[in-house]
């Protein structure tokens, strides 16, 4: 049995990525936290959306799904409804998780499946040049928006609020021990995380930068905060002229969705079928 160590983590092939891009960070931070986890790597399934973002499936050697646009999330609850002995990690941008994904993401909350689903948050559509996404500022200019974006922006964090995620953090891909630290809590957590990471795109983002968040990031534990109490969540996350990133809520206590199924109490659904399937014989059912 092989844990993911940082040399197993390593593909063949170097990120594609524009010098700067937040999404190195978090790339670093994903690789830290596996190896220090030490999770078997067999026991984890990482599944990536469409994107600069979920591209990360070419440079990470782990059991894996490259899904569709927006559609990650639900493979992602196959994947542990399938076999609720692994660990399971969805990577994916603000357009795929909030804009086409955003109503399989408020059913991730609700139902409190058991993932870990990391955002990179750019607030832009980075892989498609630049469009506006459903995090992108009110007002700016893109090139889907050249007289400036009209609607309001989503605010992940109080939407995870209020569709009951049981764990919901942020943090910066610029700080990589922080994420790093982050990232390993929310797997380690039981039921769903939601981690959503400010991640500058430096080519198309040209408001939101390393500079910016810098400027306004700061730790909720350094000022005391206690991550148990939704209100002052809900307060925090909207908080404009500092950016709170840390644990603002986490509900040790909720069940998770696999954990009500009465046809998983024994074991998981892998090991109640032969090893060996006959996949004719399945899709003849259907025939
Ligand atoms: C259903 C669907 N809509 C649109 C696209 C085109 N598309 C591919 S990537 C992308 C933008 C990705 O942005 P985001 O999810 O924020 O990830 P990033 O590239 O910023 O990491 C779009 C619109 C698609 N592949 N499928
Ligand atoms: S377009 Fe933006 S998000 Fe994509 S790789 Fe370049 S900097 Fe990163």
């Amino acid at each position: 049995m092989n844990t993911l160590s940082d040399i197993s983590l390593h593909t063949s092939i170097f990120p594609t990525w524009c010098p700067g891009c937040g999404d190195f960070g978090i790339w670093g931070a994903i690789k830290k936290a596996l190896t220090e986890l030490a999770i078997p790597e067999e026991q984890l399934v990482i599944v990536f959306d469409i994107g600069c973002s979920g591209n990360m499936a070419d440079f990470l050697r782990v059991y894996g799904f490259h899904s569709l646009h927006g559609r990650s999330v639900p493979i992602a609850e196959g994947i542990k409804m399938a076999n609720h002995g692994l660990k399971v990690l969805v990577i994916g941008g603000d357009g795929g998780i909030y804009g086409e994904g955003m109503g399989h993401f408020i059913a991730a909350c609700r139902g409190n499946h058991d993932i870990t689903l990391l955002v990179h948050n750019n607030q832009t559509y980075g892989l498609t040049k630049g469009q506006a996404s459903p995090t992108t500022t009110k007002g700016v200019k893109t090139s889907s928006t050249p007289n400036g974006l009209i609607e309001n922006p989503v605010n992940p964090v109080a939407l995870a609020l209020s569709a009951q995620a049981s764990w919901i953090g942020r943090s910066y891909a610029g700080d990589i021990l922080y994420t790093t630290e982050m990232i390993k809590k929310a797997i380690m957590h039981t039921g769903f995380s939601l981690l959503d990471v400010f991640q500058p795109c430096v080519t198309f983002n040209k408001l939101n930068t390393h500079q910016w968040f810098q400027q306004k990031i700061y730790k909720l534990e350094s000022e005391g905060y206690l991550s148990n109490d939704p209100a002052k969540a809900w307060a925090l996350s909207n908080q404009e002229d500092r950016l709170p990133i840390g644990l603002f809520y986490e509900n040790p206590d909720a069940v998770p969705y696999h954990k009500q199924l009465q046809q998983l109490s024994d074991k998981p659904l892998v090991q109640q079928f032969p090893t060996h399937v006959s996949l004719k014989a399945v899709f003849g059912e259907y025939a």
